[in-house]
Parts: structure tokens; sequence; C-alpha cells
């Protein structure tokens, strides 16, 4: 569906490399519309919510630690198939095994500084965007929309 929304989020690495315009670049040039972007210095307990399903694991400290390390920019994306699709630009988990052309596969090396998220579902993204944005998020009309769906 068009309406399909996805929440990004451009991690303290992404930020501190400068990478904040190149990544919502990508975004808007594939024809995403922007409804929600705020900077942000998270904090562990909300961090241990956004990753509750990786509580448990050995790399979970440290992950919490690096995502409140800094600021972060959180988004939410709308259009066809954002959630899937954004995976993909996104690339895999492990940049190493990120193609080139994905925004992992282009600007990182580790996979615990992959410098972006991406929500895995939409149930999970509807989840994400409630976390993030209790405030809501900005319903606009897009005039590219015309020329980007038939
Ligand atoms: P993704 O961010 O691709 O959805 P995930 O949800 O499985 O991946 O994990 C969340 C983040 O945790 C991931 O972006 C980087 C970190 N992470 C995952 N697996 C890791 C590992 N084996 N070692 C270190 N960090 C890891
Ligand atoms: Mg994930």
């Amino acid at each position: 569906s068009i309406t399909e929304r996805t929440y990004i989020m451009i991690k303290p690495d992404g930020v501190q490399r400068g990478l904040i315009g190149k990544i919502i670049t990508r975004f808007e040039e594939r024809g995403y519309k922007l409804i929600a972007l705020k900077l942000v210095q998270s904090t562990e307990p909300h961090l241990e919510k956004h990753y509750a399903d990786l509580k448990g694991k050995p790399f979970f400290p440290g992950l919490i630690k690096y995502m409140a390390s800094g600021p972060v920019v959180a988004m939410v994306w709308q259009g066809l198939d954002a959630v899937k699709t954004g995976r993909v630009m996104l690339g895999a988990t492990n940049p190493l095994a990120s193609p080139v052309g994905s925004i992992r596969g282009d600007y990182a090396l580790a996979v615990g500084r992959n410098i972006c998220h991406g929500s895995d579902s939409v149930e999970n993204a509807e989840k994400e965007i409630a976390l993030w944005f209790p405030e809501g998020v900005v319903q606009w009309a897009s005039v590219a929309e015309a020329w980007i769906f038939e």
C-alpha cells in the first residue's frame, strides 16, 4: 500500500560521521515521503524498549550504550512497500554482507556500527513509530506523489 510507513533511524555513528543528509537523500530520491523527523538524544530506558526483542543477547548492553552515546535522527517514511524496501535500501545487519549500493554496504564495515536502523515488519514499524513519535506524525499532500505512483 502507498500509505505503508516505516521507522528509519540514523544511529549516533551516522550522525557523527556526517551522513544524515546522504541517508535522507536516498529515501527522498527513491520516492518516499517524509512524515516525521527529529534529532533526539535518546536514553537507555527508551532504547531498551526499542530493542526489547534483543534483551538477553550478548551484544545487548553494548548496543544500548552505543545507541545512547549521542544523538540519533528519528524518521518516519511513507510509501509503497516502505518496510521491506527500506530494509533493502539499508542492506544486511552485517555491513560486510551488504551489497554495494545499499546504505550499510556503502558507508559501514562493522555490525556494531552499522549507522542506521529500519523496521523489520509492518507491525514493528507501527510499534516503533508510536514509541518514537507519541506526538504523532505530519500528514501532508505531496505534489510529487502523482508522478511517483500511477
Ligand atoms: P537490524 O538492525 O538489521 O534489524 P537486529 O535487529 O538483529 O538487526 O539487531 C539490532 C542491532 O543490534 C543491529 O543493527 C546491530 C546490533 N547487532 C546485531 N547483531 C549483532 C552482533 N552479532 N554483534 C554486535 N551487534 C549486533
Ligand atoms: Mg532489527
